[in-house]
């Protein structure tokens, strides 16, 4: 397989002026007809169209039959036989959406019919220049023997068994889309600030249709929001979204027609966790956010990826903070942050936030892209301030409206709007890994100084690295826990600096990265004193709840190389927490959260140890009883007072109360052999407390009967059973883990084949830590075995799952010669895909 670089991009030497397809729709033979006028922008160019596993039926130009034969990547047409002006490209191709499995391109979803384009598929579809930087208005025909026939743009005219759809933006192929299907619709409208009344559909299978409110009302509040923050418009007269239930991501922001992964969509109390909420309402927004930040202003190439996907990222966070907490999602981002990107970043899959090659660029939809680039938009923002942002924005909007665009125009409106120089900042999209930055106090007759260093470890490919552009957000506090120097950005830009602070009457304790100011590790050496002091005054939120999970990493630490109890400091500190009612309860939930293991083998790893999974496991159980013991006394009362009685709400408020009402409950299984968990379940209404009762009696070695019953209430319902397959699996004991996976993927409803399902179970033991590094590699084995089962069939998933290998760098030897060994059988697997090649060469280096 070819490697793509970056420094290879040569602009498309034609321009289509409008893409006209007309569908007519088989499972086992669908007709694609597509016209395109060509306008040859350089003299001499050969006319490249992709196509992957077309079976064409007849092409023309101008009229004129061609005798062509394309190749399992596409079609050259040599300039000689075209003619010198433009032209009209007429074909037919024929594809079979019932077979294709990887669902990419056409497929069949449920008696569906539906797309995915992004990043590659149209190509799967019929010939085209499938890159981002070809846009054109697209004419839709669709045919098909369905009551609902959507594609993208405006509706144009429908009858039985057709419809004509038009869309006057131009796009790139990757935000085409198409469904069809028995649909039924939620509807709504929405009236735009310039008075544009636009249709809104929620499109859902016959029977879903009271599960589609919360996604509706979602889009609105997304539309209200784009508006009064972005000042950004919707721009057609309808918007739908389409949701199916074999999906490989979470949803596609096609033109006007987005469509979702069912569990993205559907939300019901009996049925959706308050965690779906939150996810339905943050993706609906995204997905959203796309029409302007990734469709009306797209990427030039895949390179540029985080382009759309770190903005966007960036504002759907905004969107969460403004609905829910600030504070609460922050801490969230950053959980999810250091749990996914910070782990890539310190293994081999490593990559920059804007890499310079792929093999497959579905590998690079990454936690980098998304969630590393959304950070860097966060630090802009920071370094030029609210205002400055505001300007960048709107220039970005007006000057780049309608283009496909690089992260160089990005930047560069930055410094026009700001006066501002990023030639430094721009590393931040070039050099792979998690800087360290580590700091140093010194207090010396009234004058506090910080010194702050920084240091980027070598990546694969990057063993030299320049310092970065770091904004440091630093605010100090008094002895009496009030704030004497407010929230400061330090601008850290060399490999070490001194930072001072005068006339203070006492040395003071600092509270540094505030609300997370950069995506870096920090170094702060501090005693469990001083971190309590912090996690009890800080005015920050975020720092707060940071020095609590630093405190408690030290002290679990500790307890895991040298067999200690944990530390008075701690459970004072966390005993203030839970019983300050002052404090927003979905906080204290976070607060009381302790640090997960997988987090604790690489934290161990950083401080040059060899975790043992085992034992991190067993330390963190005891971690976890002695905070139970130490708390006891509370715990049965908060549990009770913090009953919700009424008809069910999901709003941020009543979710935290359920979360920190769990957590108690958590703890409480540690102490009571499951008496409060099996009251919990018996009393549950949403499904939320329903899994979280479950998880607690599966931990205390019950749950049997309750299992059963779950079961046979939803067998039929494939989001919910996604469920009662995981919550086994991730709360199994780490030595039943393996064994309860296999067993789960033996049953048949284990429908491999659907990415949900396939999550729920062979991603849930890659999740389950100490139970997927059991030494005997038998978790290694039965993921690696999956993978190798469903390769052929959906490479991108597959690939997708392999990263579940990408930390084999932490572990003591024998461990990374079970994965090696596991990674080498799936590498000369015959006919293994480009996807999970390309995966398992990077991992084994
Ligand atoms: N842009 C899509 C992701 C496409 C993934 C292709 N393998 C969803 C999103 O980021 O909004
Ligand atoms: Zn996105």
């Amino acid at each position: 397989p070819q490697t793509i670089h970056l420094a290879d991009y040569r602009p498309y030497p034609f321009r289509l002026d409008e893409v006209d397809l007309t569908f007519r729709l088989a499972p086992g033979a669908t007709r694609v007809l597509s016209r395109i006028r060509f306008v040859p922008l350089e003299a001499g160019a050969d006319l490249w169209l992709d196509g992957e596993g077309l079976r064409l039926i007849s092409a023309r130009i101008d009229g004129t039959a061609l005798a062509i034969s394309p190749d399992s990547t596409g079609l050259r047409i040599p300039a000689t036989a075209l003619p010198s002006g433009p032209f009209l490209w007429e074909a037919e191709v024929e594809i079979a959406p019932q077979a294709n499995t990887a669902l990419e391109g056409l497929y069949m979803s449920g008696g569906m019919y539906c797309t995915q384009c992004e990043a590659e598929g149209f190509r799967k579809i019929t010939f085209y220049p499938d890159r981002p930087d070809v846009m054109a208005p697209f004419r839709v025909r669709v045919e098909g023997d369905m009551p609902v026939l959507l594609s993208n743009g405006n509706l144009l005219a429908e009858g039985p068994g057709w419809a004509d759809w038009f869309d006057p933006w131009p796009k790139p192929a990757y935000l085409f889309a198409l469904v069809a299907g028995d649909l039924r619709a939620h509807s709504g409208r929405f009236t735009t600030r310039s008075g544009r009344d636009v249709a809104l559909n929620i499109w859902v299978r016959p029977g879903d249709e009271g599960r589609c409110d919360w996604a509706l009302q979602s889009l609105i509040r997304s539309m209200e929001w784009d508006e009064q923050v972005y000042g950004r418009e919707y721009d057609l007269d309808i918007f739908n979204i389409v949701a199916v239930d074999d999906f490989n991501m979470g949803a596609m922001e096609n033109k006007g027609l987005n469509i979702f992964n069912s569990k993205l969509v559907l939300a019901s109390p009996e049925t959706a966790t308050d965690t779906d909420y939150e996810r339905i309402e943050a993706v609906i927004a995204h997905e959203y956010f796309h029409n302007w930040t990734g469709n009306r202003i797209t990427c030039r190439d895949w390179f540029q990826l985080c382009l759309k996907e770190g903005l966007t990222v960036y504002r759907d966070q905004q969107f969460t903070g403004d609905m829910r907490s600030h504070a609460v999602k922050r801490i969230e981002d950053v959980l999810v942050l250091r749990a996914r990107q910070f782990r890539e970043d310190a293994g081999p899959l490593a990559h920059p936030v804007r890499p310079e090659s792929f093999v497959e660029i579905n590998n690079f939809y990454t936690a980098t892209v998304y969630e590393k680039g959304a950070e860097l938009i966060g630090m802009l923002r920071r370094l030029v301030g609210n205002e400055g942002y505001a300007r960048a924005l709107d220039l970005y909007f007006s000057r780049h409206d309608g283009q496909a665009c690089t992260i160089e125009d990005w930047l560069k409106v930055f410094e026009d709007a700001t006066g501002r120089d990023l030639t430094q900042f721009k590393r931040w999209y070039e050099q792979a890994g998690t800087p360290r930055v580590s700091v140093r106090e010194d207090w010396r007759d009234g004058r506090f100084t910080l010194t702050l260093s920084q240091h980027l470890p070598a990546t694969p490919g990057q063993p030299e690295k320049r310092p970065l552009h770091i904004p440091v957000a630093v605010g100090l506090l008094g002895p009496n826990g009030d704030e004497v120097v407010p929230t400061t950005i330090l601008e850290l830009t060399e490999v070490e600096q001194q930072f001072v602070f005068d006339g203070l009457a006492a040395r003071p304790i600092p509270s540094i990265l505030r609300d997370f100011s950069a995506p870096v590790i920090l170094d702060h050496p501090q005693d469990d004193a001083a971190r309590a002091f912090v996690l009890a005054h800080d005015t920050d939120p975020f720092t707060r709840w940071e020095a609590g999970r630093a405190l408690s990493k030290q002290v679990l630490a500790r307890m895991i190389t040298e067999g200690t109890s944990p530390a008075a400091d701690w459970l004072d500190g966390m005993a203030r927490v839970l019983r300050d009612d002052t404090l927003d309860p979905a906080f204290r939930a976070l607060a009381l959260r302790l640090p997960g293991e997988d987090d604790m083998a690489q934290t161990l790893h950083d401080a040059g140890l060899v975790p043992d999974p085992d034992r991190i496991h067993r330390a963190r159980t005891r971690m976890a009883e002695t905070l139970a013991r130490h708390l006891s006394a509370d715990l049965p009362s908060l549990w009770a007072s913090l009953r919700q009685s009424g008809p069910f709400s999901p709003t941020a408020e009543a979710a935290g109360a359920r979360a920190l009402r769990n957590t108690v409950l958590a703890l409480l299984n540690r102490i009571d052999d499951g008496r409060h968990a099996a009251a919990a379940w018996a009393e549950a209404s949403t499904m939320t407390d329903r899994i979280a009762a479950l998880g607690c009696l599966i931990e205390s070695g019950r749950g049997t009967a309750e299992l059963a019953e779950f079961a046979s209430q939803w067998a039929h319902d494939r989001l919910v059973m996604d469920k009662w397959f995981a919550v086994q699996i991730s709360h199994a004991k780490p030595d039943l883990a393996v064994e309860t996976t296999a067993r789960l993927a033996s049953r048949p409803d284990f429908d491999w084949k659907n990415p949900n399902r396939f999550r729920a179970v062979i991603g849930a033991l890659a999740a389950n830590h100490a139970g997927f590094h059991q030494g005997d590699g038998s978790g290694y084995r039965l993921v690696a075995d999956w993978l190798i089962r469903l390769d052929p069939v959906n490479p991108q998933t597959a690939a997708r799952m392999s990263t579940a290998f990408e930390t084999l760098a932490r572990y003591d030897a024998d461990r990374q010669d079970l994965i090696r060994e596991e990674l080498a059988r799936l590498q000369v697997t015959p006919g293994l895909s480009r996807d999970l090649s390309e995966m398992t060469a990077r991992m084994l280096g």
